[in-house]
């Protein structure tokens, strides 16, 4: 669909707005705005500008649709990506205020830390050296559209329902982590259970196709940076109150509290 570029920045207005404000709206594919994936990544990107003018810093990137698990749950078969600000950042054992989000959900992910830049073709030798460290993480998807219903380019567009995410303490990149068990609980009560191996087959896979995604888009994804792998089952909506913590077979646990705050 021919699009000027400010029908472009109006749509990354509307989904930013959304999210900033914590109020859903319609698909965007549903409004009748039949986007291309480029021009979805372009919405993207013009959304993430005003984050930036907001004060928030890029921290790195999550992928998403990494798993059989996920494609499933959301009807979309095709990987995506996105950056990951400072905004989104929740520290582990900290507080999630429900407040800020719409019909958020939680899933269980791995984190690289990169100790080299990364983009273009590479191997899973070299995804592997290119890690610093890796880590147990949580992430809270919140896409802004009704139901949390989306087409590919919508939730493209809307920064791949990123909303927040938890990385636990750091651990040696050295621990063989293709099929580690992973257990999302609520109260000490396993809501997911899978395994790192449902990510690619092996989650340094993802990182291949971060760098790989990252080069086709002319972008670099930093020294120092984080990658979140996808996650490795469905995701679960939070409750008010809940405590809420992945473990993880040989890199141990991250953990949040949900506030008690019910969303007005
Ligand atoms: C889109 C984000 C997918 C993952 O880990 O696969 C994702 C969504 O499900 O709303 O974060
Ligand atoms: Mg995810």
């Amino acid at each position: 669909m021919n699009l000027s570029s400010q029908q472009l920045t109006a749509l990354a207005v509307m989904v930013d707005t959304a999210a900033h404000r914590a109020s859903a709206i319609e698909q965007l594919s549903a409004q009748g705005f039949d986007l291309s994936v480029a021009q979805a990544y372009e919405v993207q990107a013009l959304s993430l500008a005003r984050r930036y003018e907001r004060g928030e810093q890029t921290l790195g990137i999550k992928m998403g649709f990494t798993s059989r698990a996920k494609m499933i749950q959301m009807g979309v078969d095709d990987m995506i990506w996105g950056p990951l600000t400072s905004g989104m950042a929740i520290e582990d054992g900290g507080e999630l205020d429900l407040s800020r989000f719409i019909h958020p959900r939680v899933e269980p992910e791995i984190a690289f830390l990169l100790n080299k830049p990364l983009s273009g073709v590479i191997n899973l030798a070299q995804a592997m050296s290119a890690v610093e460290a890796v880590a147990p993480a949580l992430e809270v998807i919140d896409s802004r559209y009704n139901n949390f219903k989306f087409s590919l380019q919508d939730v493209i567009a809307d920064n791949c329902s990123s909303s927040a995410f938890t990385i636990g303490a750091w651990q040696q990149a050295s621990v063989d982590i293709a099929n580690l068990g992973m257990v999302l609980e609520f109260d000490g009560v396993p809501v997911q259970i899978g395994s790192s191996a449902a990510i690619l087959g092996n989650p340094y896979r993802s990182l291949v196709a971060a760098a790989r995604m990252a080069g086709e888009a002319g972008a670099v994804l930093p020294e120092g940076s984080v990658v979140l792998a996808g996650a490795a089952t469905a995701a679960e909506a939070l409750r008010p109150g809940v405590h809420v913590r992945v473990n993880t077979e040989k890199l141990g646990v991250a953990e949040f509290a949900v506030s008690e705050l019910i969303h007005p």
